[in-house]
């Protein structure tokens, strides 16, 4: 089956093609010739999926999905949450919203946070959502180059690596990506034949 990723962002499509492996054929915006910055304007993860996947099915009319990510702050009441990539400006600088978020945090001796990702998926008109999350605390200042966004301050539960230390293997054992989209692979797997192709 091929879908198409409604995403912009190359770091997810290659977190996500490492969890899906060969099973489905997954092509990003750039790959299927879109060339557009679909808008995130709502208040939940959950919106701002569907309008993405929404946006791409209605111009494809081919199965597609998206995904909406946001770091949730316990001491920030959720925050920067829906707002993660823009938590410091229009910019969407990943230096500048990690600076706005130690410096919100400086003070507050609960670090604890969590990774949300909720994928929407649609296939012939049909849409379904997928979560994942990934539990964890946010360290005093960056620790790894790798990944993106907030990687370099987050340290998942079980380890003692922030995802910016970790290899793309590392990070898909422990992330809120990876959860949504074992879901999201199973869902797939369950589908009648008839709609795989
Ligand atoms: P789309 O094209 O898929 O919308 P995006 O980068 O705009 O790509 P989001 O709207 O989901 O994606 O932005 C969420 C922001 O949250 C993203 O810019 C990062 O700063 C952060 N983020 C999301 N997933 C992350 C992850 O796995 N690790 C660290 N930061 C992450």
């Amino acid at each position: 089956m091929k879908l198409i990723f409604a995403t912009n962002n190359l770091h997810k499509v290659e977190e996500i093609k490492a969890v899906i492996n060969d099973s489905f054929q997954v092509i990003a915006l750039k790959e299927a010739g879109i060339d557009m910055d679909i808008p995130e304007p709502h208040e939940t993860l959950e919106a701002n999926a569907s309008e993405k996947s929404r946006t791409i099915y209605h111009l494809t009319k081919t199965g597609c999905f998206s995904e909406d990510t946001g770091l949730e702050v316990a001491a920030l009441n959720g925050e920067p949450g829906v707002k993660s990539a823009r938590y410091a400006g229009e910019g969407r600088s990943f230096d500048r919203n990690i600076e706005k978020l130690l410096q919100k945090l400086q003070d507050k001796p609960d670090k604890s946070a969590r990774f949300r990702t909720v994928i929407s998926l649609i296939i012939e008109g049909r849409e379904t959502l997928f979560e994942g999350v990934c539990p964890g605390r946010i360290i005093d200042e960056k620790r790894g180059t790798r990944g993106f966004g907030y990687d370099p301050v987050f340290i998942p539960d079980g380890s003692d690596k922030t995802f910016g230390e970790m290899s793309l293997e590392e990070k898909t054992k422990y992330s809120h990506r990876t959860k949504a989209t074992e879901k999201l692979v199973a869902f797939l797997n369950s589908l009648e034949p008839i709609n795989k192709f």
